[in-house]
């Protein structure tokens, strides 16, 4: 599937709405406040259009939506996509002064924010030059309306914006691993092609599926693989709006609502496995397939998982520059520790810092082409130019193939660590270290040693079970010698309780290197 396949005049609520022609009645969303029909799903999202039309909201404007993943999130997100406004996704757990940053920067008139989040906006709500209105879920108060007595006189019927299929549809603000937030925006376009090129087309999913993502809705991981791909094949979603450490919730929503389909970052692959009684205490039977993104899926923890689960693990790299994953593991052909085969839709290139490809098997910068990718970052032209090159993506991530044609994430550009004039790739490291059974959690970072040379530091988090001492430092040190080279071993142990990460759960390695 091609852009040009689409109509020229396409809108992304489609993704909902075919739905109601012979499913309407089925159940599209398990939450733990209420469970919710494609019909009464399609129905508050009109609500939603219409109370947004009166606000005087119109085509191509942001709205924010900072709220915990639940109905009204989805309801507001097709409500806002039907009737031609972009959906701006909010981190929930960003400060006041990056929501000031990102209310600024959108030009948001409206937002709905869940009562908890109320108060950050609070903070920051007088210095707002665009903001208007704000809409609250759950109680409202201080002279805001809540969320369902908004809604609750309009029309179930919304007359929809005839939007063209390159109108922007999404807003999320990526933080990368570093800086300031990027907004990235994406076309109505891009919600099905993703959906066909990945979702269907490499993770096969189908009607009978049921989705469950502890990456959240605000994250286009989330967004595409638990509310966009699911429906547009017509499968249901559970959304879990606590937060994705709490291990026991989670496994406990899928003990629950039985899905079949499960994404969640290799932090949360590593959490659950570091659970007592896994399968003894939770019920994960109903699952058939989990995904893992967000960074590099370590192999030791990808064979620990199908040890015990019996489960496979799709591993991808995706961004949100792209919308979600374009190099992906597929069902069958699964290769641990790798980031997988280029698929239909996406064509990738290593290079060199010239542009040229690399031979097979040296590692250069990763760039991607493919029609789901933004165009720019939102006022940001210096950074733009920077990534999008032509029809070339800059990822920023650095790769090898394999002899098998398998690519290895061999870890960001800026993460990369020279050690005796040879590069040492930091995951590498990092999943010979994973591969020891006291090590939970670690992190590869340079270090200069005695003489300035660069040198590789592993920053460890240990199992409950173990306690720091020299010993174990010494024997982490010699079992990386005795399973890889032996200038790519850590010279330097720092056992740490947790590591510094990113909401979206990837590790700030630039923070272990200060
Ligand atoms: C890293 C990975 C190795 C990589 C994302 C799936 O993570 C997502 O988007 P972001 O914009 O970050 C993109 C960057 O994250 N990364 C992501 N997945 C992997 N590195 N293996 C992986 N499997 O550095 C990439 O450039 O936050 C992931 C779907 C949608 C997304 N937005």
């Amino acid at each position: 599937m091609r852009a040009a396949d689409l109509p020229l005049y396409y809108n992304a609520v489609a993704i909902l709405e075919h739905n109601l022609k012979d499913r309407a009645d089925k159940t599209a969303l398990f939450s733990p406040s209420r469970n919710l029909t494609f019909r009464e799903v399609a129905h508050e999202a009109n609500q939603v259009g219409n109370a947004l039309k009166k606000l005087g909201v119109r085509i191509g404007e942001a709205v924010g939506i900072l709220s915990f993943d639940g109905p009204e999130w989805v309801t507001a997100y097709f409500g806002i996509l039907k009737i031609g406004a972009v959906a701006l996704g909010m981190n929930t757990l960003l400060t006041p002064d990056e929501y000031d940053y990102i209310l600024h920067d959108s030009h948001a008139r409206v937002l709905l924010v869940h009562q908890a989040l109320q108060p950050h906006i609070e903070k920051i709500r007088a210095g707002q030059p665009f903001l208007e209105h704000v809409i609250i879920i759950g109680e409202g108060g201080a002279g805001d309306l809540d969320f369902t007595t908004w809604v609750a006189g309009e029309s179930t019927e919304c007359t929809p914006t005839n939007t063209h299929r390159d109108d922007f549809a999404t807003l999320n603000y990526s933080s990368g691993t570093t800086g300031q937030p990027k907004g990235i925006l994406h076309a109505h376009k891009d919600l099905p092609l993703t959906s066909q090129l990945w979702g269907v087309n490499v993770l096969g999913l189908t009607e009978s599926d049921r989705t469950f993502a502890v990456a959240k809705l605000f994250f286009s991981f989330g967004q595409g693989g638990n509310l966009i791909f699911p429906w547009y094949v017509g499968g249901s979603i559970v959304l879990y709006p606590g937060p994705p450490r709490d291990t026991d919730a989670v496994l406990g929503l899928i003990t629950r609502f039985q899905p079949t389909i499960l994404y969640n970052a290799p932090t949360g692959y590593a959490m659950a496995l570091a659970m007592p009684n896994l399968t003894k205490n939770y019920d994960l039977s109903s699952l058939r397939l989990c995904v893992s993104a967000g960074e590099a899926l370590p192999a030791p923890i990808w064979r620990q998982w199908q040890e015990r689960t019996g489960l496979d693990i799709i591993d991808g790299i995706g961004s949100t520059e792209n919308y979600h994953i374009f190099l992906s593991n597929r069902p069958g052909d699964i290769r641990p520790g790798s980031s997988g085969k280029p698929f239909l839709g996406y064509e990738l290139m290593i290079a060199d810092e010239h542009g040229a490809p690399v031979p097979q098997g040296d590692i250069g910068n990763l760039l991607v082409k493919g029609e789901t990718a933004a165009s720019f970052y939102l006022h940001q032209y210096e950074k733009s130019q920077q990534t999008f090159r032509g029809e070339w993506l800059f990822t920023g991530d650095k790769y090898y193939v394999d002899e098998d044609g398998y690519y290895w994430h061999a870890g960001r550009s800026d993460d990369m660590i020279k050690a005796g004039g040879i590069w040492v790739s930091p995951m590498e490291v990092e999943s010979t270290l994973l591969g020891h059974t006291a090590v939970l959690e670690c992190a590869v970072v340079g270090k200069t040693d005695t003489s300035n040379l660069f040198k590789p530091k592993a920053f460890v988090v240990l199992k409950p079970a173990y306690a720091p001492s020299e010993t174990l430092a010494q024997e982490l040190i010699q079992y990386c010698r005795e399973k890889m080279a032996n200038y790519k071993r850590p010279r330097w142990i720092e056992f740490v309780d947790e590591l510094p990460k990113t909401a979206t759960g990837k590790i700030q390695r630039f923070k272990l290197r200060d």
